[in-house]
């Protein structure tokens, strides 16, 4: 028998799922449009993940496997259609990854039945997080994502530290994954690794990020450029670091490739995440830069400043003052849907066009790296709008 109680919370996350998610009209920037409500929460995760149904193993109801945190999705658009696939964190710490789908792409967002698994090829990886999902163009849709485990050199008193590398996936229908060999490189320390969708020179291309510690990157820093020739055995001779981490920048401590770069006219559009850190913390923002059609690896353009910062209630969660995003989809209208999580607790969409975007990465101002003259960026404008106001009815 079901527990009378299932049906109580199943209404109660119905109203949530069917909810429409309108603009948030409090906030403007001309850049992209925010959304009232998180896309997705943990209790958007279906009840039958956290509780056992049945009455006479769960008389009190209890959840037994709950769910912590939902965030950091890739995303891609198939056939009308927006996936996500999420990084369900349990009670447990333990992430795992879970498709969500929505017509809409801001609201309705829906987890299929059962969480994603595949192969296990590799006893020693316990913990797996943030993938990133690319449509490349040999036909195959890859998952790049971190691939955890204890570090076998660690000393017996220290149970935390880990190595991070790129774990590899691919599949034709997100339903069906083939687990391929984790990504292979000299680095110490590999997260934020992301595949190009087209090849370069007849070879796949990878953005990577080098580090030498967990957190820390030590001698390494920043994203990198990196080919190899075989998918299925995919070695890494050689690291070229494109976007290094710079003294008081928004990306000072480090930075990593969000999804896979958009493809624009103008170039290649990245969005990346930067680090810094401050009083209470790191704190990371989003940023974009954008390389050459040609040369991917080549940057034509670089805004100064944060694309996205934490704001208002997204400051606050298990990790917070953490914007961080993995996953972006353009649609059929050339819209872009950045789906970003806050604070390593839920996920926000925010939508643009490339239109926008193409003009907010390519006619923003550098940085120019000190105070004196950022005022003299400011001041230009300030004289040139002060002109207009002066000269000019508005409108
Ligand atoms: O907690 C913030 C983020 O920290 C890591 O990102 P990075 O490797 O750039 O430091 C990741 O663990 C990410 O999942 C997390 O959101």
């Amino acid at each position: 028998m079901i527990h009378k109680q299932y049906e109580v919370l199943r209404r109660k996350q119905e109203e949530l799922l069917t909810r429409n998610n309108k603009k948030d009209e409090g906030f403007y920037n001309g850049i992209f449009t925010k959304y009232q409500f998180p896309v997705i929460t943990r209790h958007h995760v279906p009840i039958h993940w956290r509780y056992d149904l049945d009455e006479t193993t769960n008389p009190f109801f209890m959840e037994r496997l709950g769910v912590n945190a939902t965030f950091n999705p890739g995303a891609i658009y198939l056939d009308g259609k927006y996936y996500l696939v999420v990084r369900v964190e349990g009670f447990d710490r333990k992430s795992f990854f879970a498709i969500a789908e929505s017509d809409t792409g801001v609201d309705n967002f829906r987890f299929w039945d059962y969480p994603v698994s595949w192969d296990d090829m590799d006893k020693e990886e316990t913990n797996i997080y943030d993938m990133r999902l690319v449509q490349h163009e040999d036909g195959w849709i890859y998952g790049t994502y971190c691939s955890e485990k204890k570090d076998p050199e660690a000393e017996p008193s220290d149970t935390s530290s880990a190595i991070a590398q790129a774990g590899l996936v691919r599949t034709k229908d997100l339903k069906t994954w083939e687990r391929l060999p984790n990504i292979a490189t000299s680095s110490p320390q590999q997260r934020n690794v992301v595949l190009h969708p087209e090849f370069v020179d007849g070879q796949y291309a990878f953005y990577t990020r080098p580090q030498d510690g967990f957190i820390t990157t030590g001698t390494g820093g920043g994203i990198a450029f990196a080919c190899c020739q075989d998918i299925l055995d995919p070695v890494i001779h050689e690291e070229t670091v494109m976007h290094e981490k710079k003294y008081h920048t928004v990306y000072e401590v480090k930075n990593g490739q969000g999804p896979a770069p958009i493809k624009t006219k103008k170039g290649w559009i990245h969005i990346a995440h930067g680090v810094r850190n401050t009083a209470a913390g790191l704190r990371y923002v989003l940023y974009t830069f954008a390389t050459s059609l040609e040369q991917p690896a080549k940057i034509i353009a670089e805004p100064g400043g944060y694309f996205i910062a934490p704001y208002a209630k997204e400051r606050v969660g298990d990790v917070s003052n953490v914007i961080f995003c993995n996953g972006a989809v353009v649609n059929d209208q050339q819209e872009v849907y950045l789906y970003y999580a806050s604070s390593d607790t839920r996920v926000h969409v925010a939508t643009s066009t490339i239109d926008q975007l193409m003009d907010y990465t390519f006619n923003t101002p550098e940085d120019r790296y000190r105070s004196l003259d950022c005022v003299d960026q400011r001041t230009a404008m300030i004289r040139h709008n002060l002109t207009l106001l002066k000269g000019k009815p508005i409108g």
